[in-house]
């Protein structure tokens, strides 16, 4: 038996108006729930309040994903950047007055002129990372880094880029694995095998290895029976967060299945 929280993102509700997913919280089948801090879902300190609200009804926790719409912590422009940073700090600030148990940043991406800087957007990225690191601890957020694909332009997407990561700075800061982001680039393996204790939180969604898809789980090409075996056999104990925009409530029974499989869903919570 694994001892994983399993949870759900709110990602896939983010079409609906803030109110609707709100009120649906306790209807989710699961007590861990990660809030996504963009578009019609971006926090706000009434937001936050009717949150903690809820929490206490349902006995829910959070983690919040930092936003990402238009935000490039790698940006050549200075004017940009700065007011990327200063929106993810609100962020983090409402992670804090949510008491969230994580905060997930994405890392930073190329932009059409990085060919001209080599290595100015890697340095920027870890920069930026520092910087929110720092801001971060002094709230008391925890924060980790996502796996964000290459082919999307990406700078952290491979194991030897968080290991390059690891050599160039002494954050403790761990990874949140993206697993259908890493299948992309057939690198789920390769994470377990080389950053296996690094890796602190999991979104799992599925696709054909072609595009970031986020489908249900079992509705792409990724291995989970071997997903589950590894999980057990790292002793995975942290939050697996299901982040499908499809077939929700489907994937996270799935996953109770594969992880717990002699408890039954809402045992399993
Ligand atoms: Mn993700």
């Amino acid at each position: 038996m694994s001892s994983a929280k399993i949870g759900v993102s709110m990602l896939y509700r983010l079409g609906d108006s803030f109110n609707r997913m709100v009120k649906r919280l306790g209807t989710e089948n699961t007590r861990c729930i990660e809030i996504l801090d963009d578009g019609a879902h971006e926090l706000s300190k009434t937001r936050v309040s009717l949150l903690r609200e809820v929490a206490k009804s349902y006995d829910l926790e959070f983690t919040v994903h930092a936003p990402f719409a238009d935000i490039n912590i790698a940006s050549p422009s200075r004017t940009i950047l700065e007011v990327a940073l200063k929106r993810l700090e609100k962020s983090l600030y409402y992670a804090h007055a949510l008491d969230a148990m994580l905060w997930v940043l994405h890392p930073g991406a190329k932009t059409g002129i990085s060919q001209f800087y080599p290595d100015a957007g890697w340095k920027q990225n870890v920069e930026s990372i520092e910087e929110l690191y720092a801001k971060a601890e002094h709230l008391g957020v925890n924060v980790a880094i996502e796996n964000l694909p290459a082919k999307y332009w990406f700078l952290m997407s491979s194991p030897e880029d968080f290991c390059r990561f690891y050599r160039e700075t002494s954050l403790p800061i761990g990874i949140v694995l993206d697993v259908g982001h890493a299948h992309l680039e057939s690198q789920v393996q390769p994470f377990f095998d080389q950053l296996a204790d690094k890796i602190v939180h999991i979104h799992v969604s599925d696709n054909h290895g072609v595009n970031d898809d986020h489908l249900g789980v079992g509705y792409g090409t990724v291995d989970y029976d071997w997903f589950a075996k590894t999980l057990k056999k790292v002793d995975y104990n942290q939050r697996i967060i299901v982040e499908s925009c499809t077939h929700v409530p489907e994937s996270l029974q799935k996953l109770m299945l594969m992880l717990n499989p002699e408890q039954s869903a809402f045992d399993a919570n």
